[in-house]
């Protein structure tokens, strides 16, 4: 098995688990990592969903920059799909959603069942999802018991009258392949065991300069020369520290401080991928 696969067991466990909690779901808000929309979207979980209603929720949002994350809304809205940007840290984001879930709700209410609203969040790992039920759980109203028909252990929250969150996030495993392992690792939603992090952080770095962002990467690491990727990384292992006993920079370290200081938003705001392009 290479590096960067998952255990096919687990990721068939999570997928099993998803189908069954989702038979009680009305809406399904997808969190996907704004910075990196498409690798972080996991696509058998399309399936999955069909036939409910689905919100995707371009999270971090406060992290990616502004003008990619509206193009990749539109690109979201494009293929049908509801998308909202979303930050923790951004009152209007909040708002916004709430906004949503009523009108969601009022549907509800009005409909043929009479029943409460459930949601449930998904997503990849790290991408927000305790985060999320956290903030509806200080709304909270009350905390409801078990019902029947969901496993055992799990309980819905009533975020609002006539709302109810299951308080049990759906976790997505990432495909990991070429494309997609680089971005996933620098936004921390795969562990460093499991793909290559100088790889990641050489990837990182060809981004910036890509993008022409180079300053950012300056602004931290001050005293950065131009030069390929693999020459700025190791000024950056140099300048930091990150050394070896025979003073030669530490691969590893310096790596893993790169992707902490992106993850930490050290490096500023940064998309990592645009949408593909509509032909
Ligand atoms: N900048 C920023 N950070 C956020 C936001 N939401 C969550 N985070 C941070 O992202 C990290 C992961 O959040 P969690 O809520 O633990 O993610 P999770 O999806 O529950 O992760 P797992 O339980 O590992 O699957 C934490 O450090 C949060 O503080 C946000 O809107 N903006
Ligand atoms: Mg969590």
């Amino acid at each position: 098995m290479s590096k960067g696969q998952w255990y096919p067991g687990s990721m068939t466990r999570a997928v099993n688990q998803l189908r069954e909690d989702l038979k009680a779901i009305d809406l399904v808000i997808e969190l996907l990592d704004a910075r990196t929309p498409y690798s972080s979207r996991n696509p058998v979980f399309s399936d999955l969903a069909e036939n409910k209603k689905h919100l995707v929720l371009l999270h971090k949002a406060d992290r990616a920059e502004n003008d990619s994350t509206e193009v990749w809304l539109s690109h979201f809205r494009k293929t049908g799909a509801e998308a909202m940007a979303f930050s923790v840290h951004r009152k209007q984001d909040l708002s916004r959603l709430m906004n949503y879930l009523n009108k969601e709700e009022s549907r509800m209410r009005s409909g043929r069942f009479k029943r409460p609203l459930r949601m449930i969040f998904v997503g990849i790992p790290n991408v927000g999802k305790s985060t999320l039920i956290n903030l509806f759980v200080h709304k909270a109203v009350t905390r409801t018991g078990n019902r029947p028909g969901i496993t055992r252990g799990k309980q819905w929250i009533r975020i609002m009258p006539g709302m109810e969150l299951l308080d049990t996030p759906g976790i997505l495993m990432p495909r990991i392949n070429e494309v997609t392992s680089p971005p996933l690792a620098v936004v921390g939603a795969i562990p460093a065991g499991r793909v290559d992090i100088h790889d990641a952080a050489l990837w990182l770095i060809e981004r910036y300069l890509e993008k022409g962002k180079y300053d950012l990467l300056i602004n931290k690491y001050p005293g950065l020369e131009a030069g390929e990727a693999e020459q700025i990384f190791e000024q950056i292992g140099l300048s930091q520290g990150c050394l070896q006993s025979e003073g030669k920079v530490d691969t590893e370290r310096t790596a893993a401080l790169m992707l902490r200081d992106f993850q930490g938003g050290a490096l500023g705001r940064f998309t990592l991928e645009s949408p593909p392009r509509q032909g």
